[in-house]
């Protein structure tokens, strides 16, 4: 019995806890469960281009971008926070991949409903996403690429400033969509 348990412990510690990989498309893209979110080394090549920031129009939240802006493969990371705050999330692609990064909180309106879109730098060089978040919103980050670029990339999404408690209590574990059930009462 000994034996078996230090396989088991093993096996868990080194399988990705679930909801801290991207995915190819939005829904069901699982939540992210803690901040800072870090990936040091992910790829977008053979993931589907299902998105295109520059195609869609302008990014109504700002920043900057180019006709080529999500002409690639992309992939999307989720998250909902419990209150409002303010995020940095960083994009470091590997050297000579040019690639693009935007938030949005509806996959099917990328425009109209991006937060903030980032595709600034030449290949290789980092792009940069700082704003501020509401509470209960789904906001999905796709890591693009720029005028067809695809490759590996080292991601982050870090609090700004840190401490702000971002992600809260009642947003760990639990499945979107089932926010309509929860209530508290205070006094
Ligand atoms: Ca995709
Ligand atoms: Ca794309």
């Amino acid at each position: 019995m000994k034996r078996t348990w230090s396989c088991w412990l093993l096996v868990a510690i080194s399988v990705p806890a679930s909801g801290q990989l991207p995915v190819d498309t939005c829904p069901p893209a699982p939540l992210i469960q803690s901040f800072p979110f870090i990936l040091n080394a992910e790829t977008t090549v053979g993931a589907v281009d299902n998105y295109n920031l520059a195609s869609a129009g302008t990014c109504a939240g700002g920043g900057t971008q180019v006709p080529g802006t999500g002409n690639g493969p992309d992939v999307v990371l989720h998250f909902v926070t419990a209150k409002s705050c303010t995020l940095s999330i960083n994009l470091f692609p590997f050297a000579g991949i040019d690639l693009a990064l935007y938030a949005v909180t509806n996959c099917a309106a990328l425009a109209s409903t991006c937060s903030r879109v980032s595709d600034a730098s030449a290949a290789g060089g980092g792009e940069v996403l700082n704003f501020t978040v509401s509470p209960l919103v789904d906001y999905w980050v796709i890591v693009d690429g720029s005028s067809g670029g695809s490759g590996g990339y080292g991601f982050n999404i870090v609090e700004n400033p840190p401490g702000q408690g971002c992600l809260g209590i009642f947003v760990d574990g639990f499945e979107r969509g089932s926010t309509a059930n929860w209530s508290v009462t205070v006094g």
